[in-house]
């Protein structure tokens, strides 16, 4: 009997879908698997991969002890194929194929559409890993370190996921598709990654946290879409990938918190008030709130964009074929076709910004996006309790959703994190206010030190208040490889 909680270790690639006895999809993944390792070897500088990190490995799917902790080298990480356990006579959630059983095979008439979705969830893993490979160079703690690696091991198992799924679902061509996941890379002029954001650059660590609050989150909502599948392999991946989301985002929220605070605090004890007098600030050795606040902008905007167009025939199509539902698509109160609903999506008229009432099937993605926006502001509250907490007037927000964006209606104006629509010349010399500047980064940049003292941070960053698996402040979670 095939024991589907726990992870079988029997053969190269731990896995809860009974790899062994599927010598097909084995021989295939066994294949991929070198390319995987040189991927990642080459990624990753070498003294790390020498180095022991205190890291958590998915060993169930059972919620209450899915994880085990342990040092290990990373090149030796298992990276696991595990699918959330099979939900009983579940049925296609929404669409016109509603209330019928989960499709176990992939669907004919759908195949190219899922094979889509599939590969660009696919392909934003390993970019992610690619955007943060120069980061634990300038780690701020081993503390910081071993988040960083945490996040980028599991985005590696996040690759896995998918690969599995192109594998044993789509045959040569899905074969074909694992092999470019991993010929693509970041940035790269021939062959970059298909989204926009996953081809910037994440230069220093706060960027780092907010690629991991407002972009992982966008990596939740695509994937709690995705979990609500037809497809109930898709969908049984997604769920289980989500369990592991959540420390990616908790990695964001609390290391741009720990900067605010170390922020704060530097400012009050050299009895500064005004969060403005930018040079004294920074003399201190953290990173300005203004500052902080423009990072806050550029990510979430870049992240704003990962939510295609707002008007979508694309998302339209896989919701109506059942391949990707709304965000908790079962505690919606509706008819899950939306044959006749409509939905308000904002546009651009006459230089005006106006909200529109469209087929909700059209608005799929606005709608998504308007979620994301409910769950962004979350930590945006709790950031400006700290600064509130140690004083300091200064509140952060998030801009206008038309500031700064490259995909949909606000794309072809300039608008300003207010919400103004503005000229571009006014742009050109605004905007420097808005996002960081080249020496906003350089800045930011002459503060990134490795601090690679167990129990010691950087200047800029504030200590945790807890360790990870409840460990002492002082623990070594990465005992580094000195080359
Ligand atoms: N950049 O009809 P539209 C994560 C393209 S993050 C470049 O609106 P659709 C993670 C679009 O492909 C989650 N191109 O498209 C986070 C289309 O091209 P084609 C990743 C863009 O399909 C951190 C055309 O424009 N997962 O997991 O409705 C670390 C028309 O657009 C962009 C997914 O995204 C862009 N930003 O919506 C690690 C889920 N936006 O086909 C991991 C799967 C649009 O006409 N993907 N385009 O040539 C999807 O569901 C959809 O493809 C999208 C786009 C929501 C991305
Ligand atoms: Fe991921
Ligand atoms: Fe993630």
């Amino acid at each position: 009997m095939l024991d589907l909680i726990n992870v079988s270790y029997d053969t190269q690639i731990p896995n809860n879908v009974g790899l062994s006895s599927d010598k097909r999809v084995l021989k295939a993944l066994e294949k991929w698997h070198p390319g995987y390792i040189n991927w990642w070897n080459d990624l990753i500088p070498d003294n790390f991969q020498q180095s022991l990190v205190y890291l958590r490995t998915a060993v169930s799917v059972d919620p209450k002890g899915w994880t085990k902790f342990d040092y290990v080298k990373m090149p030796e990480y298992r990276w696991g194929i595990l699918l959330a356990p099979q939900v009983e006579d579940r049925t296609v959630p929404c669409g016109e194929h509603i209330g019928e059983p989960a499709w176990q095979e992939v669907p004919g008439e759908y195949r190219s559409l899922l094979r889509r979705l599939i590969v660009i969830q696919g392909d934003t893993e390993p970019a992610s890993v690619e955007q943060q490979r120069f980061l634990g160079k300038t780690a701020p703690s081993l503390y910081d370190l071993r988040n960083l690696f945490q996040v980028n091991v599991e985005e590696g198992r996040h690759l896995w996921a998918m690969v599995y799924l192109l594998h044993k679902y789509f045959g040569a061509d899905g074969r074909e598709e694992a092999d470019d996941l991993l010929r693509r890379s970041s940035g790269s002029e021939e062959a970059p990654r298909m989204l926009g954001a996953f081809n910037e650059e994440t230069p220093d660590w706060l960027s780092f946290f907010m690629f991991t609050y407002f972009t992982d989150r966008d990596g939740k909502m695509q994937l709690e879409s995705l979990a609500q599948s037809g497809f109930d392999p898709l969908s049984r991946s997604c769920r289980f990938m989500l369990t592991e989301e959540a420390h990616h985002m908790f990695v964001g929220e609390t290391g741009v918190g720990r900067t605010i605070q170390r922020t704060c605090e530097a400012m009050n004890e050299a009895g500064i008030e005004d969060p403005y007098d930018i040079d004294r600030i920074r003399e201190l050795g953290v990173i300005d709130l203004p500052t902080i606040q423009k990072k806050l902008n550029l990510h979430y905007t870049l992240s704003l964009d990962l939510f295609g167009q707002e008007i979508s025939t694309n998302a339209a199509n896989a919701f109506n074929s059942g391949i990707k539902g709304r965000f908790l698509e079962h505690r919606i109160d509706d008819d899950h076709r939306l044959n006749s609903a409509t939905y308000n999506v904002c546009s651009v008229v006459d230089g005006k910004i106006v909200t529109e009432e469209v087929p909700a099937l059209t608005a799929i993605n606005m709608r998504l996006r308007d979620d994301y926006v409910h769950d962004a502001s979350g930590g945006i509250g709790r950031w400006n309790k700290i600064i509130e907490k140690v004083g300091v007037q200064f509140a952060l927000a998030l801009p206008h959703e038309g500031f700064h964006r490259k995909i949909g209606v606000f794309s072809t104006v300039a608008i300003t994190p207010t919400g103004e629509i503005i000229s571009s010349d006014a742009w050109e010399t605004r905007s420097k206010d808005w996002l960081p500047t080249k020496a906003d980064g350089d800045f930011i940049q002459s503060l990134m030190k490795p601090c690679y003292e167990p129990g010691q941070y950087a200047s800029w960053i504030a200590p945790p208040r807890v360790g990870i698996d409840n460990k002492p402040g002082d623990f070594e979670y990465v005992k580094l490889h000195m080359a």
